[in-house]
């Protein structure tokens, strides 16, 4: 052990490179036997460690190359095996996503600064393809991988399993959200499903009162029936929500910005209620994305995204992640993600990388529409009420300031003239289209209680009848007050 850890050192020093690869107790076990998947991490995702006489040789599967640990003395290569155990010095954790971009800056040495959000977003996961130098991820549209003997293959066996492109963009994920790891799913539900089913009969799940009614139906109808119990709760109000905790409560459910009231909680009192009652904390940060706020840095255990919004960005993809930074929860959930099977196609996980290239221009553009949107329904005299918290007069808008960058694109409203004329309204609009969904860069707008939420409906977690959501695009706001002014009338 002492001598890899010398090994790694060395490389550091020389060459500035960290590639992780896993906990120390899992390279030491991987090293005693003959062959063995590392836990998997990051871009690290299939690196294997075969024993090699008395070293161990690193098989990295993204670059196809094989390097025996002694090489890395002597050569100026971007891979070194790195320790990730509590004695290792701090400067060897692994960082996954600055490892990253070394490897892709790979002459430039070794930098102090973190990389920032546009450079990750745009190179994470994605450096030029080994064998040809393709500077955009390939579509890996296989569904297995031709193995050189049993057992023997160069980091992907079933595309279920693993498949590159999916690799590339679990990779950038983590990296803009800050944890250690993401998993990719098929859609936000997915996501969701394989994180419920870390449950077992007989656990209890404390859920906001106010989150996107497919989740709801999920909890409620599908694992409710297995003997796994939900109670909604006003999450704004935290004496309510210690409340609600019960003795077998596992998992606190946190969707914040909420679909589709926009109320605002905050993720570190509600994970530091979570973690007192040893439940885990998981935030759905879908509304928000990466870019606005960052659960994992105020707490939460888990990022949950649907990908088919705000970070896949063009109205033209379904898909979920989750990001974390603890193995054990990443090991427990990529089984899930194998054995239950929602992952996304190539195509659909390239889609959403390639979206997540320019999250951060979108949001800024999202944010400041929304806003003016925002305020301008707070002026019209037929509009009640406005729900954005980037208005002042939003109830939480100090929590929104302390935990997010911008304030998104999502806002809803109610007319004074009630439901009837909320849908005629939602109808009328001519660049707004009528359309469940949010997060693309065409503005879309709906009616809650009887589209995206109809699975509340008679609850208490039902929205006004006559509520309005817009999903505000990135379209010139002029255009877009126009045309509510038209359709409001
Ligand atoms: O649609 P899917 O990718 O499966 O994601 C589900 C989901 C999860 N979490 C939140 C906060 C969501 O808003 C959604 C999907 N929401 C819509 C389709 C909608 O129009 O609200």
């Amino acid at each position: 052990m002492r001598a890899l850890r010398e090994v790694a050192g060395r490389a550091q020093e020389k060459y500035g490179h960290i590639a992780h690869v896993a906990l120390a107790q899992r390279l030491q076990d991987a090293l005693r036997s003959v062959t063995c998947e590392t836990q998997i991490e990051h871009h690290e995702i299939g690196t294997r460690i075969e024993r090699s006489g008395d070293t161990g040789r690193v098989v990295h599967r993204d670059r196809r190359v094989a390097l025996g640990l002694e090489d890395l003395r002597e050569q100026r290569r971007d891979v070194a095996v790195v320790l990730d155990d509590d004695h290792a010095p701090r400067s060897l954790r692994p960082f996954a996503h600055r490892h990253t971009l070394r490897r892709i800056l790979n002459r430039v040495p070794t930098r102090k600064r973190k990389p920032g959000f546009d450079t990750l977003a745009i190179h994470a996961g994605q450096e030029p393809e080994g064998l040809t130098g393709a500077v955009t991820v390939p579509i890996f549209q296989t569904s297995t991988f031709a193995q050189e003997a049993v057992g023997k293959n160069k980091g992907y066996e079933y595309a279920r399993t693993g498949n590159p492109t999916r690799t590339a963009l679990e990779t950038c994920l983590a990296a803009l959200e800050d944890g250690r790891w993401a998993l990719a799913f098929g859609s936000g539900m997915a996501a969701t499903d394989a994180i419920a089913h870390l449950l077992k009969t007989g656990d209890h799940v404390v859920m906001g009162d106010d989150v996107y009614g497919g989740t709801y139906r999920l909890f409620v109808r599908v694992f409710e029936q297995l003997g796994i119990a939900t109670t909604a709760v006003d999450m704004r109000e935290h004496a309510s929500t210690r409340k609600a905790m019960r003795k077998n409560t596992r998992l606190v459910w946190i969707e914040t910005p909420t679909n589709p009231l926009m109320k605002v909680l905050d993720i570190r009192a509600l994970a530091d209620i979570a973690h007192k009652g040893k439940a885990l904390a998981v935030v759905d940060n879908t509304f928000a994305s990466p870019y606005l706020q960052n659960p994992l840095a105020h707490g939460a255990d888990l990022a949950l995204h649907s990908t088919t919004k705000y970070i896949g960005g063009h109205s033209d993809v379904v898909g979920g992640a989750i990001i974390g930074n603890d193995p054990q929860l990443r090991e427990r959930l990529a089984f899930l993600q194998n054995a239950v099977g929602g992952v996304p196609g190539p195509l659909d996980a390239w889609l959403v990388l390639r979206g997540a290239k320019t999250l951060s221009v979108r949001m800024e553009r999202h944010s400041a529409n929304g806003q003016a949107v925002a305020e301008w329904l707070r002026d019209h005299p037929k509009v009640s009420r406005v729900n954005y918290p980037g208005l002042r007069s939003h109830p939480q808008h100090d929590v929104a300031k302390r935990q997010m960058r911008l304030f998104g694109g999502m806002l809803s409203f109610e007319l004074k003239a009630g439901e009837a004329a909320a849908k005629r309204m939602a109808a009328r609009t001519r660049i707004f289209a009528l359309a469940e969904s949010l997060g693309g860069v065409e503005s879309l707008i709906e009616v809650p209680l009887a589209m995206t939420h109809g699975s509340v409906r008679g609850t208490k977690l039902a929205p006004p009848a006559g509520l309005v959501r817009l999903s505000v695009g990135i379209e010139t706001v002029d255009d877009l007050i126009e045309d509510l002014a038209e359709a409001i009338g």
